[in-house]
C-alpha cells in the first residue's frame, strides 16, 4: 500500500459537561484527525493529544508539527506501507507516541478496509460486546457528584471511576459507597496528584474496597509506586507511567502495578497496546481499556481492543452521549451496560461528512516531497 496523501484536520467539539481532573478542567476538545489516502481508498486516525500538555508532554500543536515535519516524510519514504511497519519507520523520532499512534491507526484502517477485515478481527477480539464504566470528574459538591453518579448508574454503566485529588478523595468515595452500596464496582484516578508521603492518607481508602487506584504518583516514579503498593491494600493501576510494553514489563517486575490501564494513544498505537495486553495476560495482570474522550473513531478501535480476552475489567469505553451531544460518527450507544463491538470494515465507523465540515477549524494536506 502506498500512501498518496496525509490530511490533517482539527475539529472543535464541546463536551456535554465540564470534565475536571487533578490537572485540568476541559469544556471543549480540540482534536486532530488524520486521513490517509492510498490508490485503493482511505483510512482515518484520531490523535488523543490535548490542547495543553498537562496529561502528558504531548499537545495538539506539537502533534501537528511533528507529523508535518518529521513523521509524515518517513511514511512517504516507504514504497509499501502496512500498519505493522509504521512503528519501526517512526522509531528514530523520539517520543510523540500519540502522534505516531494516530498515523498507525489511519494506516491500519486503510489496510483493513482494503483487505476486507474489521479491526476487532485483526486485533483478536473474543467478544462482540464490552462492559463499560464511566469516568466521573471532580465536582463542586458532594450532592452534585451523587446526582451525576446516580444518573450514570440509571443509564446502565457497570462501573464508576471517580477522579480524585488532595482535598477530594476520602469524602467523595465514602459518599458514593454510602449511597450506592458495597456491590458497586468503584475505582479512583488521581492523575499523579499525590506523593509517597501521602501513603498513610491513601491507606484510608483501603476500607472502601476499591477495584484499584489509578496513577496515584508521578508518571516517572515506578520506584515509589512499588513502595506505595506495600503500604496500601487498594491495587495500584498505572496509566501515565506506561508508554510501552517495556514500561509495562518493568512496572510488573518492580511490583509497581497490579493492574494496567491500556490507552492505545499513550503507548504509540493499537499494535503496542496489543503487545501490552499479551504481556499482561502472560503475567496474570488484569488490564482495561482507558479513554481520552475520543470521538466515535477512536472509540471504535478502543472498543475492539477492549474485546480482547485479557481485558477483564470494565473500560472507560463510555457511550458517545457521555462526551458529545453529536458525535462525528454513528454514535456508540450503551446497551446492557456496555457497547457493541463494531464489525464493519476497518474501524467500522467513519466520520459523517456533513458533521465533519461543521466542526472543522483547520485542515492541511501533506503529500510526498
Ligand atoms: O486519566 O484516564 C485518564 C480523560 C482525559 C485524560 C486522562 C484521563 C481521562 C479519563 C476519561 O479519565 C476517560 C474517558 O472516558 O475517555
Ligand atoms: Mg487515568
Amino acid at each position: 500500500m502506498k500512501i498518496l496523501s496525509i490530511e490533517l484536520r482539527r475539529i472543535a467539539l464541546p463536551l456535554v459537561s465540564p470534565f475536571r481532573t487533578s490537572f485540568a478542567t476541559e469544556t471543549a476538545r480540540d482534536i486532530l484527525l488524520i486521513r490517509v489516502t492510498t490508490p485503493e481508498g482511505e483510512g482515518w486516525g484520531e490523535c488523543v493529544s490535548s490542547a495543553d500538555p498537562l496529561y502528558s508532554s504531548e499537545y495538539v500543536d506539537g502533534s501537528v508539527d511533528v507529523i508535518t515535519r518529521f513523521l509524515a516524510p518517513r511514511l512517504f519514504a516507504l514504497d509499501d506501507v502496512c500498519a505493522e511497519m509504521v512503528g519501526r519507520a517512526l522509531e528514530p523520532v523520539k517520543g510523540h507516541k500519540m502522534a505516531k499512534a494516530a498515523l498507525e491507526m489511519a494506516v491500519l484502517d486503510a489496510e483493513l478496509r482494503e483487505s476486507g477485515r474489521s479491526v476487532a478481527e485483526y486485533l483478536g477480539a473474543s467478544r462482540t460486546h464490552v462492559v463499560s464504566g464511566v469516568s466521573v470528574g471532580i465536582m463542586d459538591s458532594i450532592p452534585e457528584l451523587l446526582d451525576a453518579v446516580d444518573e450514570y448508574l440509571n443509564q446502565g454503566y457497570a462501573r464508576i471511576k471517580l477522579k480524585i485529588e488532595p482535598g477530594w478523595d476520602l469524602q467523595p468515595v465514602r459518599a458514593v459507597r454510602d449511597s450506592f452500596g458495597d456491590d458497586l464496582l468503584l475505582q479512583v484516578d488521581a492523575n499523579a496528584a499525590y506523593t509517597l508521603g501521602d501513603a498513610p492518607h491513601l491507606a484510608r481508602l483501603d476500607p472502601f474496597d476499591l477495584l484499584l487506584i489509578e496513577q496515584p504518583l508521578a508518571h516517572d516514579d515506578l520506584r515509589h509506586h512499588a513502595i506505595l503498593a506495600q503500604r496500601i491494600r487498594t491495587p495500584i493501576c498505572l496509566d501515565e507511567s506506561i508508554e510501552s510494553a517495556k514500561d509495562a514489563a518493568d512496572a510488573i517486575a518492580l511490583g509497581a502495578a497490579q493492574i494496567i490501564n491500556i490507552k492505545p494513544g499513550r503507548v504509540g498505537g493499537y499494535l503496542e497496546a496489543r503487545r501490552i495486553h499479551d504481556l499482561c495476560q502472560a503475567n496474570g495482570v488484569p488490564v482495561w481499556c482507558g479513554g481520552m474522550l475520543e470521538t466515535g473513531l477512536g472509540r471504535a478501535a478502543n472498543v475492539a481492543l477492549a474485546a480482547l480476552p485479557g481485558f477483564t475489567l470494565p473500560g472507560d469505553t463510555s457511550a458517545s452521549s457521555r462526551y458529545y451531544a453529536r458525535d462525528i460518527t454513528e454514535p456508540f450507544v450503551l446497551v446492557d451496560g456496555g457497547l457493541a463491538v463494531p464489525d464493519g470494515l476497518g474501524l467500522g465507523r467513519e466520520p459523517d461528512p456533513g458533521v465533519l465540515d461543521e466542526v472543522t477549524t483547520w485542515t492541511a494536506t501533506l503529500t510526498p516531497a
